[in-house]
């Protein structure tokens, strides 16, 4: 059976973009896919976090999920760090990578910025650590957003380059499956940046912890230009901001950009933002809500991770041994 690897890192303040770009398609694959939900915690501290707050946010990524409609039944869902192959695959992944195809990611240099000598060794092996998530389980299958495509590329050639290097078929191939409108989220500040956890502005994102007020006053807030808004695709140019809230409304309300140009075209924003605000708290509200109430019960999320994991490693556990004996590493 075909079998989907996906996480989302405990790092912030879960956005709109995480919701939109990933869990909310993972809700629809559930029923068509074995499902293997990470909170990709060992991730997270490629960048510095204050380790009280790594606690909570995993918890809170795992709510999330829950809020969303992931059923921990049917699906595994665990933190990533509970399962320790996770960090062995990886180092032999590292062993595999090559030096210029890790120079050539794009989330480094961004992430990294212009102070790449102080970055942590983490940050730039990343990817490697993202192949090891994968074909730890063989994984066929993984739903991201468009800003992870690069990295599913590469997760690819290590798949190909240890299946060649030790002459056998271990791994598969592992097929991004990228999703419809909201692919890329933007910020409400910068319409050609992501949409990000981390953005040092509270006014860049949608929280998923957001109630309406915040929700409504950071639409209010959201950067926009003098003019009406566009009644067809083609009115978008050097209005990247623009494009951005009407992809969202889309996003949140099953409509083509097409559509959301044709029902709002010639309105002023100020309008049409009142009505994304009606959308997007009726669709996020229900979800914060059930958040909250996973949050207030700390014993039974951590119940679902425990579980989760034992399960995770069990599917992992043969595969990484058939792994090390490949590799010939001795079983004394
Ligand atoms: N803005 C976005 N639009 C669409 N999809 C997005 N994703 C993240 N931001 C957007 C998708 O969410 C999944 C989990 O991402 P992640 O937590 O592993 O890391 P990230 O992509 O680096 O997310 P953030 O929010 O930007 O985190 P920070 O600020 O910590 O770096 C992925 O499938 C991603 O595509």
């Amino acid at each position: 059976m075909d079998r989907i690897f996906s996480g989302v890192q405990p790092s912030g303040n879960l956005t709109l973009g995480n919701y939109l770009g990933a869990i909310r398609n993972w809700v629809e694959l559930q029923n068509d896919y074995e499902c293997i939900f990470c909170v990709v915690d060992m991730h997270a501290i490629t960048q510095w976090q204050d380790p009280a707050e790594l606690t909570r946010n995993t918890r809170e990524v795992a709510a999330c999920y829950l809020a969303a409609g992931i059923d921990p039944k049917k699906n595994i869902l665990f933190n990533q760090s509970a399962v320790s192959a996770h960090a062995e695959l990886a180092w032999i992944f590292n062993c595999v990578a090559r030096m210029g195809w890790l120079n050539r990611m794009t989330q480094f240099k961004e992430k990294a910025g212009k102070n790449k000598e102080n970055a942590s060794v983490g940050l730039y092996v990343y990817p490697n650590l993202m192949a090891a998530d994968i074909l730890l389980y063989k994984g066929t299958h993984v739903p991201v957003g468009d800003d992870q495509k690069q990295h599913l590329e590469l997760a690819r050639d290590i798949a190909q380059k240890f299946n060649n290097d030790f002459g056998k078929e271990i791994f598969p191939l592992p097929e991004p499956m990228i999703f419809g409108a909201a692919t890329r989220v933007m910020s409400l500040r910068d319409g050609t940046k992501k949409m990000s956890k981390s953005d040092p502005s509270e006014y860049a994102r949608i929280g998923m912890k957001d109630d309406a007020d915040a929700i409504a006053l950071k639409i209010r807030k959201a950067k926009t230009d003098p003019h009406p808004v566009p009644d067809s695709v083609d009115g978008f140019e050097d209005r990247a901001e623009a494009k951005n809230l009407m992809n969202i409304y889309g996003a949140l309300n099953n409509m083509k950009l097409e559509e959301v140009c044709a029902q709002y075209g010639g309105q002023s924003f100020a309008d049409f933002k009142k009505a994304l605000t009606e959308v997007a708290v009726a669709k996020l509200s229900p979800i914060s809500t059930e958040m909250q109430r996973y949050m207030d019960d700390p014993a039974q999320v951590d119940a679902i991770l425990r579980d989760g994991a034992e399960r995770a490693n069990a599917i992992a556990q043969p595969i990484l041994q058939e792994v090390k004996d490949v590799v010939g590493f001795l079983r004394p």
